[in-house]
């Protein structure tokens, strides 16, 4: 199953998993209560496969392409990676499935923590509009990932703070800190 946790507040390297001690998971539960889902695929077989296929018609997830992060290809990559990690949201949902290596998407929790879930190949996740989030590599340095869309694909990153949009102030509607 996927993992996810409550994350410590150090200020060391990104990517290390910053964990507490004793560790405080986070289950899939609690991920869906702020929005956040979960499907674990085959990645071996993502250029044809029927699950993957449901799930797209699904959840009208009409767009895709594929990105591999790692120094020696991703042009600009040490400024990419530096976007990513900058605290952000997006006024559509961001839709990542990982197809190979591995990396870490931090989401904040309903009061506010930094919950940081670690993908692996054949992870597959949706990130609701309105969510404060970044996205960093692990300690691997390499992800190759498909990025799905409805529709049309939007780019554009609103880095915190960001609360002005209705899209924001829909989704901290749904939320429930206690
Ligand atoms: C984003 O908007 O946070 C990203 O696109 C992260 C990198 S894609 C694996
Ligand atoms: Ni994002």
């Amino acid at each position: 199953p996927l993992e996810a946790w409550y994350m410590d507040s150090s200020d060391e390297d990104q990517r290390l998993p910053h964990k507490l001690s004793p560790n405080q998971p986070v289950s899939l539960d609690e991920l869906k209560k702020i929005g956040v889902l979960h499907w674990k695929l085959n990645a071996d077989i993502y250029e044809n496969d029927p699950e993957l296929e449901k799930i797209r018609k699904d959840q009208g997830y009409s767009f895709s392409d594929v990105i591999t992060i790692q120094k020696e290809t991703l042009p600009n990559y040490e400024e990419k990676l530096k976007m990513f990690f900058e605290e952000h949201l997006h006024l559509d949902d961001e839709i990542r499935y990982i197809l190979d290596g591995q990396a870490y998407f931090d989401v904040r929790s309903a009061c506010n923590g930094w919950i940081r879930i670690a993908m692996g190949k054949g992870d597959l996740i949706t990130l609701p509009a309105g969510i404060y989030h970044r996205f960093t590599l692990d300690q691997t340095n390499y992800t190759k990932a498909m990025r799905l869309f409805v529709g049309e694909p939007v780019w554009i990153s609103y880095n915190r703070p960001a609360d002005d949009f209705e899209k924001r102030q829909q989704y901290v509607a749904s939320l429930q800190c206690s």
